[in-house]
C-alpha cells in the first residue's frame, strides 16, 4: 500500500512539474510584428481622420498603446529593416542604404528568438538582397515585389510565381502558417510585412471604383515654395508637379501621353507601368482599362486647359485615391490576422505590433517619398497591443525608434538582449512607466545622390528642436523649433535668437556621434564605398 501511494505521489509530482514546465514555457508572449512599407501615420485614422477610415488598424491602438511620436534612425526601406532586426545604427550594421546586401553576419532578433525555443516565420517584403537568417519558415518578395502575381521567394520550394494581389496573398500566407504550421508547444514571432502602399500605388480591383471616386482635402503646405530652408529641401526630387511619373504613378495611359504631347518625367516611365500593369491576368486587366479608362477619358479633356495649379491638384488627388486604396486592402488584411487571434484563442498572450519602415509624404511640402530628417518621414506609425500588460486605450508621447524593437522582443521573451544593441527596451513604457526614456533621437540618411536626391544629412531631434547637418556635396546646417514651427518651415540656424539653443545641441549631437559610435571617419567610409555604385546604373 505504502508503496502505491509513494509510487503515484511520484508520478503525480513529476505531471505537476511538467504542467508547470509546459505552462510556464507558454507563457512566453507571441509576437505579431506588422508592418506595412511606406505607410505614413497621416493615413491611419488612429492617428488622423481627416484622409481615410483604418478601422482595423486602430483596433490595436483602442485595445492597446498608441505611439504618437514614433520615429525610425534613417528613413529607407532596407535600412529600416536592418535596424529593426539587429537593433543597431545603420553605420554598425552595415546596411546604410537600398543597394548593397544586408550582411548576414550581423546577429538579429530572430536569430536569438529561435535559438531559444521561438517558432519563427516571415511573410511578405523583406528587401535585403538576400534571405532572412533565424527563419524556421520565410515567404519573402524578390526585392521591392510587385503587386500583381507577384513571385515569391520560398525557404522550401525556391521561387515561384503567385497569382493575385500582392496584399492578399501575404495575408492568406500569414494565416495559413497561423492555422496550419504553428508548433502549439511553441510561442512564435510572426512577422507579417506588407509591400503595400509602397510606390507604384496600386489598389486591389475590389477597391478601384470606390476610390477613385474620391476626393482628398489638400495638406496646407502642398505649395510650398522651399524658401526659407536650405538646399537641400530645394533640390529633392519629390515633388507631384515634377517629379512623379505620369504613367506609372499617375496611371496616364502611355497613348494619352502621347495624344497630349506629356513628356516621360523620368526616361523609363512607359516601361515601369507596362511592367507593372502589364502582370495583370486578362481579368485584372480588364477591371483595370475599365476604372483607370474613365478617369484617363476625364483627363484628356481637361489636361490641354488646365493651370500648373490645376495639374498639381490633380496629381494629389490621383495619388491619395491610388495609395489609400492599397491601405484599404492592408487594413482588411490585419482585421482578418486579429480575427483569427481572436477566434483561436490566442488573443491574451500574443503582442501585436504595427508599423511602417518609415513614414511618407502625402503631399505636404508638396513632396511624395520619404528620407529626411522632417517630421512625415522621419516619425513612424506605431501601435500595440499586449493585453495582459498594455492599458487599452493608452497614448504615448515618448520618442520611441524603430531600433528598441529588438531589445523589447527580446525582453518580453525574457532573454537578456545582447550588450552591443544600441535601443532600449519598451517595456516600461507598455506598463506605464515613460520615466527616464531618451531625450533625444539620432537620425542619419545616406543614400546620395540616388533617386529622389535626398542629400547626406544627420541630426538629432528632441522634443522641442531639430539641428540637422546636410553634407558631401554641401556643408550646410539647419535648425527647427517644432514648437513654433510645426510644418517646418523656417530655418532658424542663423537667427541670433537661437544661439544658445544651437550651441546646447551641438553639444548634444556630438555626444549621442560618440555614444552611438558615430563618426565623420566612418561617413568618408561608406562616400568611399558608393562610389563603387558609379556606373552600374544602380543609382
Ligand atoms: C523605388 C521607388 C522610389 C523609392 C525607392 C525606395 N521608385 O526606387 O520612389 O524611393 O524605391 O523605396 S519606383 O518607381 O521604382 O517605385 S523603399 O521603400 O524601398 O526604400
Ligand atoms: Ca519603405
Amino acid at each position: 500500500m505504502k508503496k502505491i501511494i509513494i509510487t503515484l505521489l511520484l508520478i503525480s509530482s513529476v505531471a505537476v512539474a511538467f504542467f508547470a514546465f509546459k505552462s510556464k514555457k507558454q507563457k512566453k508572449p507571441n509576437i505579431v510584428f506588422i508592418m506595412s512599407d511606406d505607410h505614413a501615420y497621416q493615413a491611419i485614422s488612429a492617428y488622423d481622420k481627416r484622409l481615410t477610415q483604418t478601422p482595423n488598424i486602430d483596433r490595436i491602438a483602442n485595445e492597446g498603446m498608441l505611439f504618437t511620436n514614433a520615429c525610425v534612425t534613417n528613413s529607407i526601406c532596407a535600412p529600416s529593416r536592418a535596424v529593426i532586426l539587429t537593433g543597431k545604427h545603420s553605420h554598425i550594421n552595415g546596411k546604410i542604404d537600398n543597394y548593397f546586401p544586408f550582411d548576414s553576419t550581423n546577429i538579429t532578433f530572430p536569430q536569438i528568438l529561435q535559438a531559444n525555443g521561438y517558432q519563427t516565420a516571415m511573410f511578405g517584403k523583406l528587401h535585403f538582397g538576400n534571405n532572412p537568417k533565424g527563419f524556421d519558415e520565410f515567404q519573402i518578395l524578390p526585392d521591392q515585389g510587385n503587386y500583381y502575381n507577384p513571385d515569391i521567394i520560398t525557404k522550401k520550394e525556391g521561387k515561384k510565381k503567385l497569382l493575385g494581389y500582392v496584399t492578399d496573398i501575404i495575408t492568406d500566407l500569414t494565416i495559413n502558417w497561423l492555422k496550419n504550421e504553428r508548433d502549439e508547444d511553441k510561442p512564435f514571432f510572426l512577422a507579417y510585412l506588407h509591400k503595400a502602399p509602397h510606390r507604384e500605388w496600386l489598389p486591389a480591383e475590389r477597391h478601384f471604383k470606390e476610390y477613385l471616386n474620391k476626393t482628398f482635402p489638400e495638406p496646407a503646405t502642398l505649395f510650398d515654395n522651399y524658401e526659407g530652408r536650405g538646399r537641400a529641401s530645394k533640390e529633392a526630387e519629390m515633388n507631384l508637379l515634377t517629379h512623379m511619373n505620369w504613367a506609372g504613378d499617375s496611371k496616364v495611359f502611355p497613348e494619352n501621353m502621347q495624344k497630349l504631347g506629356i513628356k516621360e518625367s523620368h526616361p523609363y516611365d512607359i516601361r515601369f507601368y507596362e511592367n507593372t500593369v502589364g502582370r495583370m491576368n486578362p481579368t485584372q486587366r480588364k477591371a483595370w482599362d475599365e476604372a483607370y479608362g474613365k478617369m484617363n477619358e476625364e483627363f484628356v479633356k481637361k489636361f490641354p486647359s488646365m493651370t500648373e495649379k490645376e495639374k498639381m491638384q490633380w496629381r494629389y488627388q490621383r495619388y491619395m485615391q491610388d495609395y489609400l486604396g492599397c491601405i484599404a486592402s492592408v487594413d482588411e488584411g490585419v482585421g482578418q490576422v486579429l480575427d483569427f487571434l481572436k477566434q483561436n484563442n490566442l488573443e491574451e498572450n500574443t503582442i501585436v505590433v504595427y508599423t511602417s519602415d518609415q513614414g511618407f509624404y502625402l503631399g505636404e511640402h508638396g513632396w511624395f517619398d520619404k528620407r529626411f530628417i522632417f517630421d512625415e518621414s522621419f516619425k513612424t506609425p506605431l501601435l500595440v497591443k499586449w493585453p495582459t500588460v498594455i492599458k487599452p486605450g493608452s497614448k504615448n508621447t515618448q520618442m520611441v525608434q524603430n531600433l528598441d524593437f529588438a531589445q523589447t522582443f527580446l525582453e518580453a521573451a525574457g532573454i537578456k538582449a545582447p550588450s552591443d544593441m544600441q535601443g532600449e527596451s519598451l517595456i516600461p513604457i507598455f506598463k506605464g512607466n515613460d520615466k527616464n526614456f531618451r531625450d533625444a533621437a539620432y537620425y542619419h540618411y545616406y543614400e546620395y545622390p540616388s533617386i529622389h536626391m535626398v542629400k547626406r544629412h544627420y541630426g538629432i531631434v528632441t522634443e522641442k528642436y531639430k539641428l540637422i547637418h546636410f553634407y558631401y556635396d554641401i556643408d550646410e546646417w539647419e535648425l527647427y523649433d517644432r514648437t513654433n514651427d510645426k510644418n517646418e518651415m523656417k530655418n532658424v540656424y542663423n537667427d541670433p535668437k537661437y544661439a544658445a539653443v544651437k550651441k546646447e545641441l551641438h553639444q548634444k549631437l556630438a555626444q549621442l556621434r560618440i555614444k552611438y559610435k558615430d563618426s565623420e571617419t566612418l561617413d568618408k567610409k561608406f562616400i568611399e564605398k558608393y562610389k563603387e555604385l558609379e556606373g552600374t546604373g544602380k543609382i
